[in-house]
């Protein structure tokens, strides 16, 4: 043996490494995409024109996450005025207000800047509660 085969061992390791990258990239894609189709909630796009919620009577299940999508030109707000979980949204002209409703009841909403523009959102219970998750604290 004249040489170390070193070359020939580093090759070896490399080889190994590159083809366990690639497992590796394999299974975690296949992680991913499992985990995304499970725990992707509901979702529920409300529209505010001038001046009106399009639509102003929805029904959701509970952990629906609601967009509210600013589609006027006029100023708009989404206010609770009445329902289990009361919030309002800064004013806006446009873009977009996320608010995810977790618990079940009737909401009443309004635009605080145009009386009449009003939508009524019910929330329902989900039909099944597989986990035993405690309820996450309101504030
Ligand atoms: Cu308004």
């Amino acid at each position: 043996m004249a040489q170390h085969p070193v070359s020939t061992m580093l090759r070896r390791l490399l080889a190994g490494t590159a083809l366990l990258a690639v497992t590796l990239a394999g299974v975690a894609v296949g992680t991913a995409g499992a985990t995304v189709a499970s725990q992707t909630p509901p979702t529920k796009t409300i529209k505010l024109g001038d001046n009106f919620y399009s639509p102003s009577k929805v029904t959701v299940a509970a952990g629906t996450v609601v967009t509210f999508q600013w589609t006027g030109s006029n100023t708009h707000n989404v206010t609770v005025v009445k329902g289990p979980q009361k919030f309002t949204s800064p004013n806006q002209s446009d873009g977009t207000y996320v608010r995810t409703f977790t618990k079940a009841g009737t909401y009443k909403i309004v635009c605080t800047l145009h009386p009449g523009m009003n939508l009524t959102l019910n929330v329902k219970k989900p039909p099944k509660a597989p986990s035993t998750s405690t309820p996450t604290p309101s504030s």
